[in-house]
């Protein structure tokens, strides 16, 4: 037999490698025969979306993949067309665009290069490949896509509201508070074809027709944006819903994010309109349309069930005020007023919501009952979460019944201090006595344990009272990571409740307290491990976009976006939000589009920085290593850490100018790109020199880890350098007993560096360190999310007395990068994961460990076991991806692959399918 090596000397890229994977006893076909049949399969357009109506893109991307079945390994071209129509029994027309032949082995983010899209249009397309022997696929199935209204100019109607909360009204805050109910009733004769409803608010809309709620599983739409300059509308597929005869369109309208306390962060005042913005569409079978929208016809009352509704707050409301029927035909609203109406505003922008909305995605039911006395009963969840509880229990009329939330109790305490002002509580006032059903619509908490006071006290309360509806935005959150080691178990799902619990159609720093806003900092340190862990390409994507909308005529990024009228000055290592996410989401998609949308943005940013600085040191205010442990207490602010503010900024400076220059590059911006390369070589000078001596020691202030994590991370020093950091860092590890005292900024840096140093080891340690500050010391506490705070809670001691402390902040969730990237060992050596490095960190501390990452290709899937010195790898390469393979230290004579024995292996060239590897490790911990 040819030895393997031998094979792979043979550097001829097709042909020969699909030899080279039979001889793995990787290939799937047993004839040796190419099957050409399979076609692509998982098509999406934009960042990932199928099949779906309201899209918001003109000229959209096409993704696909090469088929797990094919017996090709590469793609090397491709051909999409594209049409305007389609009917399974004609043949496909690409009328709109024919991509012809595409020699690539590019299988992601195609853009579309045909005829012009518009508002409406339907689009159907397909695609079929080239492998390597130029043989074709079949054509793929037919993915659709039906755009959304693309701008103002295709909105007929006006926006809406109850007279009483108009401006000109002098409404109360109470009357601005109360939420609105609205409908419209109109005729429709003829056979139906399709019906749409385009539908948005400033605030938070749910929609009806004819009774039936549009979506019943959509919660707070349309979401939130800067909405001054930019409101997301939603598109239903309603043909259903209409009758013939007469209908009825109807939506409640509540103020939201839009109106309510968010608005001023430090008022209780809800002080602006929410107004409603509907628009129905209804193709009949004969070619003619009808067109209901929001305008001074329709009809409103504040005198519904829902009293009161805020994000902060809760939701009052009174069954004695319920309205049967309101929004059917049976009803006779002749004591309704009619609304006020408002001309759209040219400029603010209405597009196409870019991304699912939030939605009821899982139901949680009590573990348990903590405590039951009277007519109160605590409930335990068993998981902290975001949401609204679903109620089911006794009630007796005229009895008003409360529901409080709490994160945590301690010593049996409900626990509601860290909710600060935000009173995040429902009530319910029932009519009559008897079971009542109820779930909140225009609020949502954060919360493990529900308090709910007020029920029949002859009953005794039971499990099935309370269910838990845990909201997020709406994407795949991935089941991708396991070890032998319970406790990294727990903070691997730890981390996915922090992101479930706090991607709430913009990435949120808490979900709980008086707060709950986007700040750029938190988002900046998660968003690459958040893609590991699910599909939120199209969540940052969107949020990026108000990023853009938001940042200030000096370049600035608001310290959380969408802004609101609070604190208002930009950080560094808050704003370079605008740099980091878009490179590192490219880095992770390969989609080059997030580059070339937020370039101006990251150039904007970069001058923004350029405008703090003098001889390239910046000065820019910083919220500095948030919340490092141990921190100089006689300092002004201890929550901003010890390392030396300015030496933060000027690292942030040389970082994003470096991306900014990177992203350059790959736009082929080339007039930009020598001055960027010399603004960067001049920051980095400066770095080294203003604040580190010659020997590397810490020229003023603390010396600590985050001062070295910088450096290094971001590559600030010359290679010389390199190991005397390393050694520093070391040591100020050591100093600290082996434990990380890294805040906000500097934890998300540790594992990279310390990996890059040689230093897995130390990794492992800080991961499995018990103590504080540490992540499992969270978990021995109880901990079910990622904490604010190294110590926000002890079982011992409860809460941190410090105002500021939520038990569900995905900051220090950043770790989790490292479970996919270290410990499995998978890293992109190409944007998007074309061409991969496996290098999987074997450590002591766990004895197995699996898991895979999706990459635009296919899944790479890692799977380790040890057993004492002996390692079983076993490892799969997705089709079009090329993988390089470092195994960790071993006797050469102990390799097998696929239980073979072999002598030399080059695997700097492993291609699609699965290699089972087996080793004697020379030494067990790296
Ligand atoms: C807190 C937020 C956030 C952090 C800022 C500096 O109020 O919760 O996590 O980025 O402060």
């Amino acid at each position: 037999m040819l030895s393997l090596f031998n094979f792979f000397k043979l550097k001829k890229k097709f042909g020969i490698t699909f030899l080279v994977s039979c001889l793995l006893g990787a290939c799937s076909s047993s004839s040796g025969q190419l099957d050409n049949e399979v076609a692509p399969v998982e098509l999406k357009v934009g960042e990932g979306q199928n099949n779906l109506i309201g899209y918001y893109e003109s000229a959209p991307r096409f993704s696909w993949k090469v088929d797990k079945q094919a017996s090709s390994k590469f793609q090397s071209a491709y051909q999409i067309q594209v049409s305007s129509n389609f009917d399974e029994t004609a043949e496909f027309t690409a009328d709109l665009w024919d991509s012809g032949k595409v020699t690539s082995a590019t299988n992601a983010w195609v853009r579309y290069q045909g005829k012009e899209l518009v508002s409406r249009q339907k689009v159907y397309w397909r695609v079929k490949t080239w492998d390597e022997s130029d043989k074709n696929s079949n054509w793929s199935e037919v993915n659709h896509f039906e755009l959304g209204l693309l701008n103002q100019a295709q909105w007929q109607g006006k926006w809406i509201n109850h007279p009483d909360t108009s401006l000109d009204n002098n409404p109360s805050q109470a009357v601005i508070a109360t939420p609105q109910y609205l409908r419209k009733e109109f005729k429709s004769d003829k056979s139906v074809q399709q019906a749409r409803l385009y539908i948005t608010a400033k605030g938070l809309f749910k929609a009806y027709i004819n009774g039936a709620m549009i979506a019943p599983e959509d919660a707070m739409t349309p979401g939130w944006t800067p909405y001054s300059k930019r409101i997301e509308t939603l598109t239903y597929d309603v043909t259903d819903l209409v009758n013939s005869g007469q209908n009825v369109l109807a939506a409640n309208l509540a103020g939201g994010w839009y109106s309510g306390r968010v608005y001023k962060f430090t008022e209780r005042e809800h002080k602006l309109t929410p107004q409603l913005l509907a628009q129905l569409e209804i193709s009949y079978a004969d070619g003619t349309t009808k067109r209901i929208v929001t305008d001074e016809t329709w009809l409103s009352t504040q005198q519904g069930p829902i009293r009161f509704a805020s994000i902060y707050d809760g939701e009052k409301y009174d069954q004695n005020y319920e309205i049967p029927n309101w929004h059917t035909t049976n009803f006779n609203a002749s004591n309704w007023t009619r609304v006020d109406t408002a001309k759209l505003d040219q400029k603010l922008k209405l597009t196409p919501k870019r991304h699912k909305p939030i939605r009821n995605i899982q139901a949680l039911k009590p573990v348990s009952i903590v405590k039951h006395t009277g007519d109160t009963v605590i409930f335990d969840f068993g998981q902290n979460m975001v949401g609204v509880p679903k109620i089911n229990l006794p009630a007796v009329a005229g009895k008003q019944i409360k529901i409080r939330f709490a994160e945590a109790l301690h010593k049996g305490e409900f626990y509601t201090d860290n909710y600060r002002s935000a009173v995040s509580t429902n009530y319910y006032l029932p009519s009559t006595t008897g079971v009542i059903e109820y779930q909140p619509t225009f609020t949502y908490h954060g919360y493990r344990y529900i308090e709910i006071s007020g029920f029949d006290p002859a009953a005794q309360p039971r499990t099935d009272w309370a269910q838990a509806l845990v909201q997020h935005t709406d994407f795949k959150v991935s089941n991708n990571f396991k070890s032998s080691a319970p406790k990294l178990n727990q903070l691997a799902s730890n981390v996915k409740w922090g992101l479930k619990s706090n991607f709430y159609d913009i990435p949120l720093d808490c979900p709980q307290r008086d707060e709950r806003l986007g700040w750029t900092g938190d988002a900046q340190v998660f968003a690459s491990s958040s893609m590991h862990v699910a599909d939120v390409y199209a969540f940052w994507a969107a949020w990026l976009e108000s990023v853009r909308d938001d940042q200030m005529t000096s370049g600035g990024i608001p310290l959380y976006v969408p802004f609101v009228d609070w604190i208002n000055w930009p950080s560094s290592g808050w704003g370079d939000a605008a740099t980091i996410i878009p490179w590192e989401l490219y880095m992770l998609t390969g989609d080059s589009a997030i580059l070339a949308d937020n370039y101006e943005m990251m150039q904007g940013w970069v001058k923004y920085h350029q405008s703090q600085s003098k001889d390239y040191v910046s000065s820019m205010k910083t919220f500095g290593d948030w919340l490092q442990p141990y921190p100089d207490e006689t300092a002004k602010n201890p929550n901003r850490g010890d390392t030396d503010f300015n030496l933060i900024s000027t690292a942030y400076f040389a970082r994003s100018v470096e991306l900014t220059l990177k992203t350059a590059k790959v736009l082929a911006k080339e007039q930009d790109i020598e001055a960027l390369e010399a603004l960067y070589q001049n920051v980095k000078k400066a770095f080294r020199n203003n604040f580190f001596n010659a020997d590397l020691s810490v020229k003023s202030g603390h010396a600590t880890q985050t001062s070295y994590l910088l450096a290094l991370a971001f590559d600030l020093f010359d290679a010389k350098d390199k190991k005397n950091a390393q050694t520093r860092l070391l040591g100020l590890i050591k100093d600290a007993d082996n434990h990380l005292r890294t805040g906000f900024l500097g934890t998300p840096l540790l594992a990279d560096v310390l990996q890059e140093a040689g230093r897995s080891d130390l990794v492992y340690e800080l991961l499995f360190k018990e103590s504080y500050p540490s992540w499992f010391y969270s978990i021995n506490n109880g901990a079910t999310t990622t904490w604010e705070r190294w110590n926000s809670y002890s079982l011992e001691d409860g809460f941190n007395p410090q105002g500021m402390n939520s038990l569900n902040h995905y900051a220090y969730g950043s770790i989790a990068e490292w479970f996919y990237q270290g410990i499995l060992g998978i890293k992109p050596l190409t944007p998007g994961f074309s061409s991969v490095l496996i290098e999987p960190q074997i450590g002591t501390k766990l004895t197995t460990a699996s898991g895979f990452y999706d990459t635009p290709q296919g899944q790479i899937y890692v799977s380790w076991e040890t057993k004492g010195k002996f390692l079983k790898l076993v490892v799969k390469i997705p089709k079009n991806t090329q993988a390089q393979l470092v195994l960790p230290k071993h006797e050469a004579s102990s390799l097998t692959l696929m239980d073979t024995a072999h002598t030399k292996f080059e695997l700097d060239n492993l291609q699609a399918g699965e290699y089972k590897f087996s080793m004697k490790l020379t030494s067990t911990a790296k």
